[in-house]
């Protein structure tokens, strides 16, 4: 039987590996105070999440192994899973400040803290370097060193493809409905979230036990990536129906002017009158305007919407993990696993 971590037991990995990154900038001779920094931007930013994406490595390992893992094989899986919450950490610290949003997990984004502001580009990419650092002391003579290495270089560039794509159709100074689209919003989440958050964990774990063949890799693909879509839906749900409290983010789609599930919703049912106002009042940077965007969401039912789509969506995903084939070492429950998590989720 496979057994499920904790985040306790997650977070208990988490010293090591900081530590193996301070040596690392230390063999550098970095002086002490930027030794400091270093420390705090990597505590600050890949500490405190819900490690979803991390947790979901080992989580994914035992499941393939069907069994509880050993000691050194929990280490390896975590490794590889604190490797993606520093990948999610770099991309979080970046998308505050290109969404100009001002909280993350409760507390202010990093650029917003005291004395950090724009250092915080270089932190982001310090924090991506810190991956590839992790991944030499611990892989380098894995047999799949060189896929693992791919893999997050692909995943990254995939990640970033869906950001560019998602900052040019939200431009700040004009407003043009017109650029929206399902289309448009499908290549938006699918880039910009599904393949770092659900492909990479699974890529990840196969890899780690070598069964990572081209059918395993599409297989997992052509589930996680749908699966992955529907999680980027829910983030765009509670970015407006969520609470702060709750979601530890104050939501900035609205006056982003992001293409996001809910105005792309809004556009496909509005009345001329409703198009009007959203043409009025999307992507302003004017909380009276935002208010009134919300009251037209709350009128056209969308949370209804959300929840019908749901349902549909979660009966098709399961559809998908049923007809898996399992030959070649994959196993149905990696998927069931992550659907469980993300199933009606509140934050
Ligand atoms: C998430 O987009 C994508 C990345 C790569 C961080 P988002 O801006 O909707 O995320 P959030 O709502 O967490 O700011
Ligand atoms: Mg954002
Ligand atoms: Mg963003
Ligand atoms: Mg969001």
């Amino acid at each position: 039987m496979a057994q499920k971590t904790t985040l306790k037991e997650f977070e208990s990995v988490f010293p090591k590996l900081e530590e193996v990154l301070l040596e690392h900038a230390k063999s550098y001779n970095l002086p002490q105070e930027q030794l400091d920094w270093y420390k705090k931007s990597l505590e600050i930013n890949t500490l405190g999440g819900k490690c979803n994406r991390g947790m979901s490595v080992p989580d994914s390992v035992s499941l393939l192994l069907g069994r509880p893992l050993s000691e050194d094989e929990y280490f390896q899986a975590a490794t590889l899973g604190w490797m993606t919450e520093l990948l999610q950490a770099f991309f979080l610290v970046s998308d505050d400040i290109m969404d100009s949003s001002i909280t993350r997990r409760g507390k202010p984004c990093w650029y917003r803290h005291e004395g950090v502001g724009m250092v915080a580009i270089n932190d982001a990419f310090m924090l991506e370097s810190s991956i590839y650092t992790l991944l030499k002391k611990y892989f380098r003579s894995h047999p799949s060193y060189v896929e693992l290495l791919e893999l997050f270089h692909e995943v990254t560039y995939q990640t970033e493809i869906g950001q560019l794509c998602d900052l040019l159709t939200a431009p700040e100074d004009v407003v043009n409905l017109d650029n929206f689209s399902m289309e448009k919003y499908r290549f938006i989440v699918i880039y910009k979230t599904a393949y770092y958050s659900f492909y990479l964990p699974v890529a990840l774990a196969l890899h780690m036990l070598n069964v990572a063949t081209p059918k395993n890799l599409k297989t997992a693909e052509d589930i996680l990536i749908p699966l992955g879509e529907y999680f980027q839906i829910q983030d765009d749900y509670l970015d407006n129906f969520g609470l702060p409290e709750h979601i530890g983010k104050i939501g900035t789609d609205i006056m982003d002017n992001k293409c996001s599930w809910l105005v792309n919703q809004a556009l496909a049912i509005a009345t001329p009158e409703q198009r009007r106002i959203l043409e009025e009042n999307y992507g302003r940077k004017d909380k009276h305007r935002e208010a009134v965007i919300k009251k037209l969401y709350d009128d056209m039912g969308l949370e209804k919407r959300y929840q019908d789509y749901e349902e549909k969506r979660v009966g098709e995903i399961r559809e998908l993990i049923g007809q898996i084939d399992e030959t070649e070492g994959l196993k149905k429950d990696v998927f069931e696993a992550f659907l469980a998590k993300i199933y009606k989720r509140s934050k």
